[in-house]
């Protein structure tokens, strides 16, 4: 994968789906605009996380729409992933690209602008802005960037920037325009109750953001 070309970021949640079918919820994404999938399991075994993400890759494949995985570099292997997501606290981007080839994409979450100047840093092929704002879906983070803190940020790095964090619809077009290039979402579809329509929504917005 070369570039980033991606507007809008669907990082899937299970828990956030609101008891309602997994993979309805990413092909009615995906039917909306969604045009970057993120598979992220933290309760799952190694081999259920990896039928999981062989079957996410056969819907997202459907799409024409790249799967990373979280976290996990054998399930990246085996289900034939089109990368990977870090964060501060998971294996190292040269520990992930000795099993996967040195050429495999790796985003990575910087929490604080210190991460930035950590040397593994510049090897990522984007970051993950993480969070923009604090959000329930993830309480366990270390702080907000909020907009001026991404802007910040903006003005350091040319790497493309992914925003995540309690983004919905009314914030969209401020995050694209302090200088996300890609916004990433959990709820605003995964518990939202038409996925798809929230998708559109939030494609479109972005997409007059980032023209305006
Ligand atoms: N990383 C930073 S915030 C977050 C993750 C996975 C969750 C974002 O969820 P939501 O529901 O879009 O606020
Ligand atoms: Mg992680």
């Amino acid at each position: 994968m070369k570039g980033f070309p991606y507007s809008l970021y669907l990082v899937t949640d299970q828990k956030a789906c609101l008891g309602r079918d997994f993979f309805w919820i990413l092909e009615e994404a995906l039917k909306g605009g969604v045009d970057l999938v993120q598979l992220r399991e933290k309760l799952l075994s190694a081999k259920e996380f990896t039928e999981k993400a062989k079957r996410t890759k056969e819907i997202c494949d459907k799409y024409g729409v790249p799967l990373l995985v979280n976290d996990n570099p054998q399930v990246a292997l085996k289900a034939e992933c089109d990368g990977i997501h870090i964060g501060q606290k998971d294996d190292s981007i040269t520990e992930v690209k000795q099993l996967l080839g040195e050429k495999f994409p790796v985003g990575l979450s910087l929490d604080q602008l210190a991460d930035l100047t950590k040397t593994e840093s510049k090897h990522a092929w984007y970051y993950g802005v993480s969070p923009i704002f604090n959000t329930p879906t993830k309480p366990d983070t270390l702080g907000e960037w909020g907009l001026l803190g991404l802007q910040e940020l903006r003005q350091k790095t040319e790497k493309p920037l992914v925003a995540i964090g309690n983004i919905k619809l009314g914030n969209t077009a401020s995050v694209i325009a302090h200088g996300a290039d890609c916004i990433a979402v959990v709820s605003a579809i995964c518990s939202a109750d038409n996925p798809s329509k929230s998708a559109t929504e939030l494609r479109e917005t972005i997409e007059k953001a980032k023209n305006a």
